[in-house]
């Protein structure tokens, strides 16, 4: 299988992020791609395809808030890594503000994503490896991995959160639209809901949305990922969203996956992309289910043998010293 990492994707390394109420190391490191990078035997650097199908998903203003908050952060004189702390109450107005703690709120929302300086350079590198990966399936491979890093599923059109600032899944299922598919469907099985991709696609019909994670009810990011949520106009019934309760092993994650799948049979997808997160492991840091190392490849087999044309996006997975064998684990099933 082909895969793609930019060594650009390093460069973000914020310092410390907001957890339970105090500062923690920031979970989301670089050291989590190097070690995955050992496990699979190293990957292709991607070409760098610029920035159109990066804004076929995501907004203007928003990406030239992600390029410049951090020299608008400095040049307010504070140091260390944009922080936000103000955040629009849901039903304010957008309004363009001037202030950098008024424009975090604006495009963001938790308190457990620092901007910095290198955030854009490794976002933007983790996009091109996701769009290196959907080309190499749109031009035939049967599968490709982007090991990406910052992840993206979290992010939406103008909002960054989550660990993620590019949706990545969301620039592929686009960027294969763009190319000529009609169909594409994005399967999540990270432990976390994937909300900025719901939300990029909530009116969509032509994107099926399917999401496996820690019910919303007990997990970040609390707000999204109901059973309830279905989408909306054209998008109704095209986002399936299944929460699991904490502690779910590998029998109810591979029922919820199966009833995803044939979901997505149904809407008979052209390409899929896997938002594939390693946090569902046993004794992630973060996170509560319990599956492992050898169920990523019972889970990948599953997914294979739909015999979808598939792209696979890194997304989360905080425990360092597993992740490595987790996504080769994961990979060896397709
Ligand atoms: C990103 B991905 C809980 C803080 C939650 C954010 C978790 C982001 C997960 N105290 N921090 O979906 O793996
Ligand atoms: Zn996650």
């Amino acid at each position: 299988m082909r895969k793609f990492f930019s060594p650009r994707q390093l460069a973000h390394a914020p310092a410390r992020e907001l957890h339970n109420g105090g500062f923690t190391a920031y979970a989301e490191t670089p050291a989590r791609a190097e070690t995955i990078l050992r496990a699979i035997g190293g990957a292709e650097t991607p070409e760098d395809r610029g920035d159109a199908a990066i804004r076929a998903v995501h907004t203007d203003d928003y990406l030239d808030f992600l390029r410049e908050g951090p020299a608008r952060w400095a040049a307010a004189g504070r140091p260390g890594d944009a922080m936000g702390y103000v955040w629009p109450v849901v039903g304010r107005r957008s309004l363009k503000l001037d202030r950098i703690d008024g424009q975090i709120g604006r495009y963001s929302f938790d308190a457990s994503t620092p901007l910095t300086a290198q955030s854009w350079e490794s976002a933007h590198a983790s996009a091109q490896s996701v769009l290196a990966a959907t080309h190499a399936v749109l031009d035939g491979e049967r599968a490709a991995f982007a090991l990406c890093r910052p992840p993206g599923h979290h992010a939406g059109a103008d909002y960054y959160g989550g660990y993620c600032y590019l949706n990545t899944a969301a620039i592929a299922a686009q960027a294969a639209r763009d190319a000529g598919r009609q169909r594409v469907a994005i399967l999540d099985i990270d432990y976390h809901h994937g909300n900025g991709t719901q939300d990029i696609f909530w009116d969509r019909g032509d994107v099926f949305y399917a999401s496996i994670h820690a019910d919303p009810a007990s997990d970040y990011p609390f707000y999204w990922g109901h059973a309830d949520e279905t989408g909306t106009g054209d998008g109704e019934g095209a986002t399936l969203n299944l929460p699991l309760p904490q502690g779910s092993q590998l029998a109810p994650f591979r029922r919820a996956q199966d009833q995803a799948l044939e979901a997505i049979a149904r809407f008979a997808p052209d390409l899929l992309v896997v938002s594939f997160g390693a946090d569902t492991w046993e004794s992630d840091p973060i996170a509560h289910f319990k599956l492992t190392t050898d169920d990523y490849a019972v889970l990948a087999r599953d997914i294979a043998a739909c015999g979808w044309p598939s792209v696979i996006a890194m997304e989360g997975g905080y425990a360092v010293d597993a992740l490595g064998a987790n996504v080769a684990s994961l990979l060896s099933g397709f």
